[in-house]
């Protein structure tokens, strides 16, 4: 019965605030609420429509705090994927949200939706954390490959998938329905779009034979719309620069090039105020523009995208809401100070709909 309230009581304001921004009447929005009201009553539960899912979703997005790419939340494309029984369903759901995102490098922003957790089920389960992400391994000279994927990896290991040893192995998907145990499913070969890292003009760049994927496809949040809490919801848009340059290249407890490319760099790494790791990280990042611009992959630089975010706060404006914003995760890792947001303060406050991270794992 509480239970029962609870959902109630996030289902109402979810069809009001939905139905409003969709424009639809005040009696619309009533006779939608009694049958939900009855439908609780009745099953327990209630089903969203199409629009209300694809609606949520978008509302999702837009009151993501930590995300400074909210300007384009109208423009997210929805695949319902709700009917889905069984892993191989989930692989071939995956592989179409791959697919469709990429589009050939003019990356489109997509969310696949798998069915909602139960009472009684917890619903379809995604281990990965990104749909694709580098392996890791252990091994007596150290980590081979991103050090992120390390338990994923020997996970997929016991099961029986082998990778390649390369530091950059496309891991599989790892996917459970319910109770069932895990399966993995090898992504098919083509449907990953990467990205050799080149410098514009330092040909020795190329030495590092570094690459990325173009698309990062979230898929360790669950999304709440109007108390229904959809476990296995993968999102992506397109990558900041920084994200890749300025973390997953750089960070200590990731791929650690930091010295290496001061090496290229000819730099002086035996004194930290030669600034060897700020002038390395600069042309690390321009080097990973660079790169995804030549190749004709979609991505945006932390300028770029903290105008696009100030353009988001006007529009929000205009239409009578408030942003929120996570301060601690809106600057980005590079020059925060020579943006807005640094400037400025954002109440963290969590709106709904949108993501969570889930518990396990
Ligand atoms: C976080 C950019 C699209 C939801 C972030 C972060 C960046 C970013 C830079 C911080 C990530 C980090 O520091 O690890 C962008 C850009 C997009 C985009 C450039 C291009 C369209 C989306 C979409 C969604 C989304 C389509 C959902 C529908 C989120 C969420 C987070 C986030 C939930 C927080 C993730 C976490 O807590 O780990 N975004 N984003 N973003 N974004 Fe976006
Ligand atoms: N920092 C992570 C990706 C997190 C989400 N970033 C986005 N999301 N751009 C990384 O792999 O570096 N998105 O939906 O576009």
């Amino acid at each position: 019965k509480e239970v029962q309230d609870q959902l109630l009581e996030k289902a109402v304001p979810f069809i009001r605030e939905c139905y409003s921004e969709l424009g639809k009447s005040a009696s619309e929005i009533e006779a939608r609420i009694a049958e939900i009201t009855h439908s609780i009553g009745y099953n327990g539960s209630y089903e969203h429509t199409l629009q209300e899912l694809e609606h949520g979703a978008k509302m999702a997005w837009r009151n993501s705090n930590r995300c400074i790419g909210r300007l384009f939340w109208e423009t997210l494309t929805v695949q319902d994927a709700r009917q889905v029984k069984t892993e191989a369903d989930m692989a071939e759901a995956l592989f179409r949200h791959i697919e469709t995102a990429t589009n050939d490098g003019k990356i489109r922003p997509v969310i696949t939706i798998f069915p909602p957790a139960q009472k009684a089920s917890p619903g379809p389960y995604i281990h990965n954390a990104q749909l694709i992400r580098y392996a890791g391994y252990e091994t007596e000279d150290g980590i081979v490959g991103d050090p992120a994927s390390v338990q994923i990896t020997a996970r997929c290991k016991s099961l029986g998938w082998q990778g390649a040893g390369t530091p950059f192995d496309i891991l599989p998907l790892l996917l459970q329905m319910g109770n069932n145990a895990p399966q993995w499913f090898e992504i098919p070969n083509g449907l990953v779009k990467e990205v050799d890292i080149t410098h514009p003009d330092i040909a020795a760049f190329a030495d590092l034979r570094l690459k990325w994927y173009a698309v990062p496809i979230v898929s360790n949040m669950y999304l709440e719309i109007g108390g229904i809490h959809y476990p296995a919801a993968p999102f992506n848009g397109w990558y900041m620069g920084t994200e890749i340059g300025a973390r997953n290249f750089a960070d200590e407890e990731r791929y650690n090039m930091l010295p290496r490319v001061a090496s290229v760099l000819g730099l002086d790494t035996q004194r930290d105020a030669s600034l060897w790791k700020d002038r390395s990280l600069v042309e690390l990042n321009v080097a990973v523009l660079h790169s995804f611009q030549s190749q004709g992959v979609a991505i945006v630089d932390h300028h770029t995208a903290a105008r696009q975010f100030k353009r988001f706060e006007e529009k929000e404006e205009k239409a009578k809401r408030d942003v929120t914003g996570d301060w601690t995760w809106l600057i980005p890792p590079l020059s925060p100070a020579t943006t807005h947001i640094f400037h400025q303060h954002y109440s963290n406050e969590v709106k709904l709909p949108n993501f969570f991270y889930r518990d396990e794992e």
